[in-house]
């Protein structure tokens, strides 16, 4: 095993032994580490190496995996990060997310790659790794407890720096799109993975570390990321990021028509001005964000209840805009439940918007009107503590939601592959909708965030230059900004240069990796999903890599683009040119050749008993 990783994933099988747990460290091969670096790649090769073909998402047997990379928590721009995966019960194939926690930082002061939680523990319970050696502790007292109750009480046994990931009640109410939070304002795992921590009884991790894995040259690389941090302290936009962070693209958002209204069915909304980063900064009392980090992005505003919540684009185009709330102090109380309550806000603001469109069109029997602070607040309990039908049904997502009501209400279930869509309306932007649909979790815009670009030349075409953008950007931020594990903000807000990439892996691991390297562990990476989520369907088809029919057959009503909406036939084309540009055939499988180039010949066997394989 090269420097730079530690070659270790500790493997816990909860449930089994005296203690409740058996714990051991798997030693993986230096190949792995080199052909899929860490965090996604990592979590990615594991899933496919080691979990039960077609296992229910919520059964023991499902694999919940805390990852990192060869970049986090070294001495880099914004390294505090890690990757939580596992198979998705909201999607049903590969799912992850991405948390930047103190825990990323002790996970490498541990030397551990990876942690592993297979099986379910016999009560509720907390995982400690303390200097690298396992136990399981109860968490009778902690079961039930918020986030934010959870953390402070583990802080106080655990001290200040201990790095503490937990679930809340949605978590462990096991709603589809649970997640992990850390730090009152980390929030990671879109596609449920906190509710698969709480299918296994796990309350919360605990990580103290003790001393980092040996570096190739440890010294230049302090050297090189010091200059790095400087080249984000000075650069342009800095000033400007500190006041507003993310919460800057709400005036973006709106003037180029893709700031999500009304479940998607506009791109402006006339209160936005009420719920954009200028009235953020007029509400904020404080700032925070990741380990490591200089440019620290975690705004934190008075609510309308007078606590804290930390706010982001998403989480206020979701809460907001989206479901027709024109208030930025009652949209931050909705987000602090949700962070409080540890579920996903952009799923939550689908479904929220879904009720409120189905309870318009007559299809519910309860009143959701948009913009209604009081009842969203109050559904939003109902789903995590799944306490009426319409609770239990919204906290399943929108795509199952969509099924049960029937009719037409799949043409507005906002989701890709069962993964609820991120704050960009794409009515008028087909590459941003051939991002969402081809993403390797469902509908996050994480993979590649074209938009900007795209609004910024012609956005209604449907150019082979946009498929091969969409690449080039899923390449980058999904294949290796998720694997490096680091923020990718540095570089996309800031414009720090990637060269400093390659290099900081050969500072770190001593192994030199050109561009043309990188494309192929982030190509590698993104094939190898795909062919988990066909091992896990059971088969592929092309509907499953399209985007809603909202956007192809309702145009925007209002705004400067009215009339606007995505031609089904021309996405095709573009479709059809992104599998090509990924030597995928034209089903969307990968076609032999491809596998065999990228070295994943090892999956080969497995997809001929499910699909015939094209060369
Ligand atoms: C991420 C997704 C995002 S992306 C946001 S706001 W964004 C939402 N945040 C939520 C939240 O908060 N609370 C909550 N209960 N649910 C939330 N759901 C939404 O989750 C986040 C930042 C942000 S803020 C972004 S863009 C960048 N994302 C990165 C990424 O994905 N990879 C990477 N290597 N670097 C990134 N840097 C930035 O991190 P998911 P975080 Mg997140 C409160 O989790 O599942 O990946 O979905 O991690 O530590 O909160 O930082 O405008
Ligand atoms: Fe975290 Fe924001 Fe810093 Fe990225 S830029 S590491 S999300 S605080």
């Amino acid at each position: 095993m090269p420097k730079g990783w530690s070659g270790r994933i500790l493997w816990v099988d909860l449930g089994k032994g005296s203690e409740g747990a058996e714990a051991k460290i798997i030693e993986y091969p230096g190949e792995w580490a080199r052909q899929f670096l860490g965090g996604r790649g990592l979590a990615a090769r594991i899933l496919w190496e080691y979990l039960e073909p077609r296992i229910d998402p919520l059964s023991p047997g499902n694999l919940l995996i805390l990852a990192i990379g060869p970049l986090t928590g070294l001495p880099v721009p914004s390294s505090g990060k890690m990757v939580v995966a596992a198979k998705s019960p909201l999607t049903g194939g590969y799912g992850d997310g991405n948390i930047g926690t103190l825990a990323s930082v002790e996970m490498k002061k541990s030397r551990l790659d990876a942690i592993v939680f297979r099986g379910r523990a016999p009560k509720p319970s907390i995982a400690v790794i303390e200097k690298g050696k396992f136990r399981l502790e109860p968490a009778d007292d902690l079961w039930g407890l918020d986030t934010w109750e959870t953390e402070k009480k583990l802080r106080e046994k655990y001290g200040r720096y201990a790095g503490i990931v937990e679930i809340g009640p949605a978590g462990e109410n096991q709603v589809k799109y649970a997640t992990i939070i850390s730090q009152e304002g980390r929030s990671g795992g879109r596609p449920g993975i906190g509710a698969v921590m709480g299918s296994k009884n796990l309350k919360a991790v605990v990580i103290l570390g003790e001393e980092m894995p040996e570096l190739h040259d440890p010294k230049e690389l302090r050297k090189l990321g010091g200059k790095a941090y400087l080249d984000v302290r000075k650069s342009k936009g800095y000033d400007f990021w500190m006041r507003q962070g993310t919460m800057m693209t709400i005036d973006w958002a709106q003037e180029n028509s893709v700031l999500p209204t009304f479940n998607f069915r506009e791109g402006v909304f006339d209160g936005y001005k009420e719920i954009d980063g200028y009235k953020m900064e007029e509400l904020k009392v404080n700032q925070r964000g990741c380990p490591n980090c200089n440019m620290i992005c975690g705004n934190v505003v008075k609510d309308a209840e007078s606590d804290p919540s930390e706010l982001d684009y998403e989480n206020v185009a979701m809460l907001g805009s989206n479901i027709g709330l024109a208030d930025l102090s009652k949209v931050s109380v909705l987000n602090k439940i949700a962070d409080k309550l540890g579920v996903d806000t952009i799923s939550l603001g689908s479904v929220l918007a879904f009720a409120a469109e189905a309870s318009e069109k007559g299809l519910i029997d309860e009143k959701v009107e948009w913009g209604d602070y009081e009842k969203f607040k109050e559904l939003i309990y109902d789903i995590v503590y799944k306490r009426t039908s319409l609770g239990s049904l919204l906290a399943e997502g929108v795509a199952r939601a969509s099924e049960n009501l029937g009719g037409d209400a799949k043409d507005w279930a906002m989701h890709v592959k069962g993964l609820e869509i991120s704050a960009y309306d794409c009515h008028a932007a087909p590459a941003m909708a051939l991002a969402y649909a081809t993403s390797p979790i469902g509908a996050h815009h994480k993979d590649a965030w074209v938009i900007s670009w795209e609004v910024a030349t012609d956005r209604f075409a449907y150019t082979k230059e946009k498929a091969m953008k969409v690449i080039e950007l899923q390449r980058i931020r999904g294949g290796l900004f998720e694997s490096f594990a680091t923020c990718r903000l540095p570089w996309v807000e800031l414009g720090l240069s990637l060269e400093y990439y390659p290099q900081f892996l050969y500072y770190a691991t001593g192994v030199k990796y050109t561009w043309d390297d990188l494309y192929e562990v982030a190509d590698r990476i993104y094939t190898l999903i795909r062919a988990f989520w066909i091992r896990e369907k059971g088969g592929w088809s092309r509907d499953m890599d399209t985007p809603p029919a909202r956007w192809f057959k309702e145009p925007l009503r209002k705004g400067p683009l009215a009339g606007a909406k995505l031609d089904y036939e021309k996405y095709n084309v573009l479709l059809d040119y992104y599998y090509e540009l990924r030597g995928w055939d034209n089903r969307g499988v990968p076609r032999k050749s491809t596998l065999r180039k990228l070295g994943l010949d090892f999956v080969i066997p497995e997809l001929e008993k499910i699909v015939k394989l094209e060369d």
